[in-house]
């Protein structure tokens, strides 16, 4: 893969927001595997912090993560996931630019963020989608939710058979990696479905995500503890 190389600044002007094992973790891993300086700022969720006038200044959804960039400030994880591929390409942790490939890499980032992303947010917030006294419901739902997840982790599993390794994209690791291993660690306590890590292809992989000093490094920033997948 061809990519042109921009250096990292010697000021940080980068502050990513964050909270631990949330999405933020996808644009935290690829700032770790770029090596740009930034600066990491704690949004303590569980005390509501992302919903308070100074957050959703900056991202009036009230999520995690933001990313400030000098003046730019930016939210969802995926627009953010590229941004850092496009501005800081020394990872070259993206296709170039009007490849095939790339538009294969489109066409995951958009999937993982508006398929997979989307159903395990069901998964975890099962509460804001039934009547908040419908325990039963609730359950049914969240069941359902990883019904839908265990298709998702299938095609991710065949995907990664089909294209044999080492990294999502074959032989170069992308900002795609990234995703995958965030999303699929969110089904390590799957009640009813098989967890991402214990898929034949799947879990082979991540425990070769796990092996990266970028991932180490952000397991360890994130205060997170075993077992991570
Ligand atoms: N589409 C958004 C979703 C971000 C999102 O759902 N963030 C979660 C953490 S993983 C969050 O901030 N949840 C807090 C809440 O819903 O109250 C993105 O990809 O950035």
């Amino acid at each position: 893969m061809d990519c042109c190389s921009r250096p990292a600044l010697g000021i940080i002007m980068i502050q990513l927001h964050y909270s631990p094992s949330s999405a933020a973790m996808v644009p935290h891993i690829i700032l770790e595997e770029i090596e740009v300086q930034y600066e990491r700022i704690l949004v303590d969720t569980k005390n509501q912090a992302h919903r308070q006038a100074s957050y959703l200044q900056l991202n009036p959804n009230g999520l995690v993560p933001v990313l400030v960039d000098g003046d730019l400030i930016l939210y969802e994880t995926a627009a953010i996931s590229l941004y850092l591929c496009d501005a800081y390409q020394s990872g070259c942790l993206a296709p170039p630019v009007g490849t095939d490939s790339r538009a294969h890499f489109y066409k995951w980032l958009m999937w993982l963020t508006n398929t997979l992303q989307a159903a395990l947010i069901i998964y975890f917030y099962p509460q804001r989608w039934m009547n908040p006294d419908d325990e039963a419901g609730i359950a049914a739902l969240k069941r359902h939710a990883e019904d839908h997840v265990d298709g998702m982790l299938k095609l991710l599993d065949d995907e990664i058979l089909r294209v044999g390794g080492p990294w999502f994209m074959g032989t170069h690791y992308t900002a795609l990696d990234a995703y995958i291993f965030t999303l699929c660690r969110w089904t390590r306590n799957f009640e009813y479905a098989l967890s991402a890590s214990k898929r034949v292809h799947l879990g082979v992989y991540l425990h070769r995500m796990l092996q990266r000093p970028a991932v180490q490094r952000v397991l360890k920033n994130e205060g997170l503890n075993p077992p991570y997948i």
